[in-house]
C-alpha cells in the first residue's frame, strides 16, 4: 500500500465513505436499493435513478446477534449480513428504500423470508439451470418482474431507452474494471492482491457511477506509469496466486494476507468480486431485457447445475495470469462450493497446477492454522 497512487485510498476507503455518500444521496431524495448478490442486474437499479449498494457483510461482528435467529453451523456471509440488517450497523441496509435478494443457496434464500419481515424485500427466484428455453425464460420474467417492481415501489417509468443507457455505462465500468485487474497479468505484477481486492471491492462503492469509471481509469494509468517507472513492488520470486470459490471479502485478513506474507501473491481473483461477473458485457445489440437475462444467467456460481463455466475460467485464467498456485475458498457450510472442490481441483492439476482448499469462517481462531498450510503451500510452489 506504502507505493500505491494517491487514488487508491479514494477506492479503498470508498466503502467506509459511501457511509456519507448515500446519506447524501438520501437526502437528496434518491431511492436506495441494497444487493447481496452478482446475479442482481444493477442495471434496473440504475435505469431506475435509484442508487445500487452491495450490504455489509464482511465481518463477524454482528455474528451472534444473527445467531439468535439462525442457525450457528450457517455460512459466514449470510449471518454477518443478516446480523447486519436486524441490528441497524449497516448504513447500505439502513438507508435502503428496497432489498433485492435471489434465491441463489438454500442459506440464502430461508434468510431473505426473515429479512423480509423487517425490510421491504424483493426475491428473484433464480433457476437452478442456466441452461435451456425454460431457465431463460424464467429469469427473464423475474427480471420483468424486479423493473415492475422498481416501478411501482418507486413510482418511475423504466423504459427501454433507459435501460439502454445504464447497460453502456456499466459495460464501460466492467471495461474499466478488467483494465485494472488485468494488471496482475504483469509478471511480477505491479500491485499485491491485497490491495486489488481493496480497489476491487471499492468498485461497488462507488456511487456515482460515472465519476467512478474516471477514477478507475486514472488509478489503473497511475500504477502502471509507477510501475514503467520501475516501481516494483513485488518481488519476481513470488509465487502467483489465483483465488477462487467462495467470496473472499470477509476473509481477506486471513488469507490474503497469509498468502503475501508467506512468499506468494494473490494476481488473479475468479470469485464474486474479481473476474466472474465483470468478464462478460451485456450485449449492447439485442432486446435490453433480453441481453440482461443473457449475461446474469451465464454468471458461473457454484449455485447453478451444472456450472462447467467455473471449470473453463479458471483453466483460461491459470493460463492468462501465468498461475502457479489455486487457492480455492470454501466458506463454512457451504455446501455447493466445498461440493465443486473436487471438479476444481481436478482441472487445476490436470494443468499441472497445485491446488489447496482452504475451509474457513470470518472468526479469527483459525488464524495459526491457516498460516501454516499456506505458507507450507507456497513453499511447495
Ligand atoms: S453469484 S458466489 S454472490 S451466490 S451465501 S453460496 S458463500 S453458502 S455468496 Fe454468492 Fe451470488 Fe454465487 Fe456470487 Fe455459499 Fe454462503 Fe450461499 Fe454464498
Amino acid at each position: 500500500m506504502e507505493n500505491m497512487p494517491k487514488a487508491f485510498e479514494e477506492f479503498s476507503d470508498a466503502r467506509k465513505n459511501g457511509f456519507v455518500k448515500v446519506k447524501e444521496f438520501k437526502d437528496k431524495g434518491y431511492k436506495v436499493v441494497g444487493t447481496f448478490c452478482t446475479f442482481t442486474p444493477w442495471e434496473l437499479m440504475d435505469a431506475a435513478g435509484a442508487i445500487g449498494v452491495s450490504v455489509c457483510g464482511v465481518s463477524d461482528e454482528t455474528t451472534e446477534d444473527a445467531e439468535a435467529h439462525l442457525p450457528k453451523n450457517l455460512c459466514p456471509l449470510i449471518k454477518s449480513s443478516y446480523g447486519f440488517a436486524i441490528t441497524n450497523k449497516c448504513p447500505y441496509i439502513y438507508f435502503s428504500d428496497l432489498i433485492v435478494g435471489e434465491t441463489t443457496c438454500d442459506g440464502k434464500k430461508k434468510m431473505f423470508e426473515l429479512l423480509g419481515r423487517i425490510k421491504n424485500t424483493h426475491v428473484m427466484q433464480l433457476p437452478p439451470s442456466s441452461i435451456g428455453e425454460e431457465s431463460f425464460n424464467m429469469w427473464k420474467s423475474e427480471i420483468l418482474k424486479l423493473k415492475e417492481r422498481l416501478e411501482n415501489d418507486f413510482q418511475v417509468e423504466i423504459t427501454e431507452e433507459k435501460i439502454k443507457e445504464s447497460i453502456k455505462i456499466k459495460n464501460e465500468e466492467r471495461r474499466a474494471a478488467e483494465e485494472f485487474y488485468s494488471l496482475g497479468k504483469l509478471c511480477p505484477p505491479p500491485l499485491w492482491g491485497y490491495d486489488m481486492q481493496k480497489v476491487l471491492e471499492g468498485i461497488s462503492y462507488s456511487l456515482d457511477r460515472k465519476e467512478g469509471i474516471v477514477n478507475l481509469k486514472s488509478l489503473t494509468k497511475a500504477i502502471r506509469d509507477k510501475y514503467e517507472e520501475g516501481n516494483k513492488p513485488v518481488p519476481k520470486s513470488a509465487a502467483r496466486i489465483l483465488i477462487t470459490g467462495c467470496p473472499s471479502g470477509g476473509v481477506a485478513d486471513k488469507v490474503v494476507k497469509s498468502i503475501e506474507e508467506n512468499g506468494g501473491v494473490v494476481v488473479c481473483y475468479e470469485n464474486c468480486g474479481g473476474v466472474k461477473e465483470k468478464m462478460t458485457l451485456v450485449r449492447e445489440d439485442i432486446n435490453p431485457i433480453d441481453a440482461l437475462t443473457e449475461k446474469y444467467l451465464s454468471v458461473p456460481c457454484s449455485v447453478m447445475s451444472p456450472n462447467d463455466g467455473r471449470l473453463d475460467l479458471i483453466e483460461k485464467l491459470i493460463d492468462e495470469y501465468k498461475i502457479d498456485g489455486v487457492i480455492d475458498i470454501t466458506l463454512q457450510a457451504c455446501h455447493t462450493y466445498a461440493i465443486e472442490t473436487f471438479n476444481v481441483k481436478e482441472r487445476t492439476n490436470s494443468k499441472g497446477v497445485p491446488y489447496l482448499n482452504i475451509e474457513t469462517n470470518y472468526s479469527p481462531s483459525d488464524m495459526g492454522q491457516l498460516k501454516t498450510r499456506i505458507a507450507a503451500f507456497i513453499e511447495m510452489l
